[in-house]
């Protein structure tokens, strides 16, 4: 059997269920087949050269965690830079949030040239390599460049915006070449595969091989959607234990009265948090039942917040939670509870379980996991409702979720509203229904789907010269 190389930006300990599922389920996989996990540390060294880097190797388990820091330069120009402030607005549809500029690219391309130096002397030759994201697009071209001729698959978990906007991107084209030195590459959802393949026939001038396939540059890859799941089973048993089951009854005792509503996120510009709260606050003016019954609980949590966009985020946000508050809040009442800090991951089923409406309403996400979260949390026989934003690649599978625009305020009210009397029978048919999909698309299928196609004999793809 070959042995699995994961590449990411960040690298978590398999063994830690904490790090949350993607880390599980790739260790899962790692352990099986005694894996290497190559990535940033996490650790900014100020002692080192911009492209530098020193290895660093431990053994968890029978993974070898091979990492290096990054310079301080390489971080503000490779992560924070052409990472976090051009490809994650851009791929997110938010072109007036990007900022192009030069120093950004050259950081992005330094870091990733250096990370295929490190990686390629570890490399053995039956290996088959999986790289994760964003931060790693050209990756493969490098180690490409350096002679590798292993097999390697690239996720991406964020979505594919259509062509015109990606055309927006300056050195658009030299980016997504560099998708032609993978030999598959898995995306979330089919609309990103419909992007994507769009960009690359019609701006790449790509050859059409069918079944996926697609030929450029004088190589060929393959796409699909592989769209992730979570670990079921491990968010069950996370949902049984003391701390999620004492969060709950300690929030149903408290709001006894009230029906509760949760949105929980990272404090991030994707995810529609200020279109969320003024859906609520258009809740409480359209539908006055509301006041002094609802209340909505927000985390969200810190994210990037050294990025000026999400600083403006912050303040925005703030400004319209306290002006419902300040609105319509009484003494024995107030609408909304934010909360600008981590959750503790133990605590999230509860939380999740506790609450009647599941508001998750991204204005674009690749998929969104707390989605598919909030609904394992749920109770069977009285479930919540999942209000699901028809812009996450989620609502491709959750299809009985309430669908909603998250641009159109007062739909996302009527939604709410909707959601907040449905019948119990409907609530039942709806979870039964989410949970049959959530369940047969796990992260375990995600991972084995997307291997076994990586895996899948595809003789020219091997001998083909580097892109
Ligand atoms: C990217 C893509 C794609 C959130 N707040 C807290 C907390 N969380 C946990 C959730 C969930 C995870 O973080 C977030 O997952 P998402 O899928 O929503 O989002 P991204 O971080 O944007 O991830 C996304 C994903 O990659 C996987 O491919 O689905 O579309 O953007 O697990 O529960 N956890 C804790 N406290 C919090 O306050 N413990």
């Amino acid at each position: 059997m070959s042995r699995l190389v994961v590449v990411s930006n960040r690298l978590a300990d398999p063994r830690r269920p904490a790090a949350g599922g993607l880390a599980v389920a790739l260790g899962e996989a790692l352990n099986r087949t005694g894996g290497l996990w190559f990535g940033w540390s996490g650790n900014v060294n100020e002692e080192q050269q911009p492209g530098e880097a020193h290895l660093q190797t431990r053994q968890a388990g029978r993974v070898t965690l091979a990492t290096v820091d990054l310079a301080p330069e390489d971080h503000a120009a490779y992560y924070q830079g052409y990472a976090n402030s051009v490809l994650w607005p851009v791929f997110h549809y938010r072109l007036d949030l990007a900022d192009f500029h030069g120093a950004y690219l050259d950081g992005y391309r330094r870091v990733n040239r250096m990370f295929a130096a490190k990686l390629l002397p570890l490399l053995r030759d039956e290996d088959v390599i999986w790289v994760h994201d964003y931060h790693l697009i050209p990756l493969a071209t490098e180690l490409r460049a350096l002679g590798c001729r292993q097999r390697i698959g690239f996720f991406l978990h964020i979505p594919v915006p259509p062509p015109l906007i990606l055309a927006a991107l300056p050195q658009h084209d030299w980016l997504m070449r560099a998708f032609f030195a993978y030999d598959l590459v898995g995306l979330q959802s089919e609309a990103d595969v419909a992007h994507f393949r769009r960009y690359m026939l019609n701006e790449a001038q790509a050859e059409d091989l069918g079944d996926g396939r697609l030929a450029a540059f004088s190589r060929e890859t393959r796409v699909g959607a592989f769209p992730i799941g979570i670990d079921v089973q491990e968010f069950e048993r996370l949902g049984r234990a003391a701390d999620a089951v004492q969060t709950c009854e300690a929030l149903r005792q408290e709001y006894s009265r009230r029906k509760l509503l949760l949105g929980i996120d990272r404090l991030d510009y994707s995810k529609g948090i200020p279109q969320r709260v003024r859906a609520f606050r258009e809740l409480l003016e359209k539908y006055p039942e509301n006041r002094h019954s609802a209340t909505l609980i927000m985390i969200a949590s810190p994210s990037r917040d050294d990025v000026l966009a999400y600083a403006d985020l912050r303040q925005e946000l703030e400004g319209l939670c306290g002006g419902i508050n300040g609105d319509y809040g009484d003494l024995d009442w107030m609408p909304l509870r934010y909360i600008h800090r981590i959750v503790a991951r133990r605590r999230v089923p509860g939380l999740c379980r506790a609450v009647r409406v599941g508001l998750v309403t991204p204005l674009r996400d690749g998929m969104n996991l707390v989605a598919k979260e909030y609904v394992v949390s749920q109770d069977p026989q009285d479930p919540g409702v999942l209000v699901l934003s028809r812009f996450a690649g989620a609502a491709e599978q959750l299809k009985d979720a309430l669908l909603v625009n998250p641009y159109d305020t007062e739909g996302m009210a009527d939604a709410i509203q909707t959601a907040l009397h449905m019948p119990l029978e409907e609530r039942q048919a709806r979870h039964r229904a989410l949970m049959e999909t959530i369940c047969t698309h796990d992260i375990h299928w995600w991972r084995k789907s997307f291997l076994d196609a990586l895996h899948a004999p595809a003789p020219e793809a091997q001998a083909q010269p580097p892109a």
